[in-house]
């Protein structure tokens, strides 16, 4: 998954490189900082004292120590002083130093903490809203693994409005009434019926047909079936041409990484998780049909009684279809992200 958010200690997360929210005399303290500096141990003060600073905004580069990372990418968030002191922009040099040195570097993977949202008490959904603007920006033009790391429950906050707004999408569509298996398999039996039903009236509109129509029939029918047939793999690959989408826009969209997608164009029998499946609508950003008839290739189906369902549903009915937002709103609700 080219972004990931997950919960975290970043102290013990394996990565070519941790970012460390620092300041400018990169002499360690509390926070991150400090808790970088406790696993690291003294060799990594040493270095950082050698370096001498590292302005607002700018980034700097030591070893991991004794860090699961190789590297410890310092970087140093403005203080929020009201938002007249470009605090924004500086926030935004913070994710975009880093980035590139890692790029430049050769690194596959980095690992942020949210910057500044601790001690330099910049407003959290603001900071947020930056680190996953400034990565899933970066991430459209280059591949790389990056996570954002959060802390404490507190430390995450995602814009109010759009939480009220998905909370009562939720509460007027969720319905708890089965649990989540026993729907899924509800709906993939509902699925199969469908089918078989719909293949059954084909078949007696075909025997009572005149003959003049008998050939255009059969045709209507060899598509009918054809497209029943048709794979998930070969259904979502057509949907691109149809669509005039390339490749690498809609995995990107998706958030899933080349390999993958790599691996989905050439099987075409890949069985994808549900996840992955909606991620790559949300790529693609198919309606609620389109998005249904893509589950169903996959076996799935989008149900009232899943959260997680709900979730999707409300953000493709409003058209939103930006998948790290999403997916802070499902990190928000404790479930589980969309790509791979
Ligand atoms: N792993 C991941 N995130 C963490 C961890 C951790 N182990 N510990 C804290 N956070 P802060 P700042 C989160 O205060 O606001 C230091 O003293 C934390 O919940 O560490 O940029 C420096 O020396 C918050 O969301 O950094 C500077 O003087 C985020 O990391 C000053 O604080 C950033 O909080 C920098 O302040």
């Amino acid at each position: 998954m080219p972004l990931k958010i997950i919960r975290a200690d970043i102290t013990k997360i394996e990565v070519d490189a941790i970012v460390n929210a620092a300041n400018t005399w990169l002499v360690g303290g509390g926070g991150v900082d400090g808790a970088i500096h406790k696993v690291a141990g003294i060799g990594l003060l040493e270095e950082c004292k050698k370096i001498g600073g590292c302005p607002i905004g700018e980034v700097r580069l030591t070893s991991g120590y004794d860090l699961p990372a190789e590297y410890v990418i310092h970087t140093v968030g403005p203080v929020w002083e009201g938002g007249g002191f470009r605090e924004e922009e500086l926030l935004e040099f913070c994710y975009k130093n880093s980035l590139d040195l890692a790029l430049n570097l050769g690194l596959n993977s980095i690992a942020f903490p949210l910057i500044s949202a601790g001690t330099y008490g910049f407003p959290k959904e603001r900071a947020l809203e930056i680190a996953v603007d400034m990565i899933s920006k970066f991430l459209e033009e280059h591949e790389m693994e990056v996570t954002l790391v959060v802390y404490d429950k507190r430390a995450y906050a995602i814009s109010k409005e759009l939480f009220d707004s998905v909370q009562n999408y939720i509460d007027e569509n969720y319905i708890l009434e089965f649990d989540d298996d026993e729907l899924y398999n509800e709906s993939y039996n509902q699925i199969s019926r469908f089918d078989e039903r719909n293949i059954q009236q084909l078949f007696n509109i075909d025997s009572y047909s005149e003959s003049s129509k008998e050939e255009s029939s059969s045709r209507k029918l060899e598509d009918i079936l054809n497209k029943l047939q048709e794979t998930f793999s070969e259904h979502l690959l057509n949907q691109i041409d149809l669509m005039g989408k390339t490749d690498v826009e809609v995995y990107k969209k998706a958030n899933i990484d080349r390999k993958l997608f790599s691996k989905i164009r050439s099987d075409k029998n890949y069985k994808p998780s549900k996840a992955t499946a909606i991620a790559l609508a949300i790529g693609l950003e198919l309606n609620l049909d389109e998005t249904k008839d893509l589950l169903q290739k996959a076996g799935f189906a989008l149900s009232k009684s899943s959260k997680f369902d709900v979730i999707i549903e409300y953000f493709i009915t409003e058209e939103f279809y930006n998948i790290h937002e999403i997916n802070s709103m499902l990190f928000e609700y404790n479930l589980s992200l969309l790509g791979m």
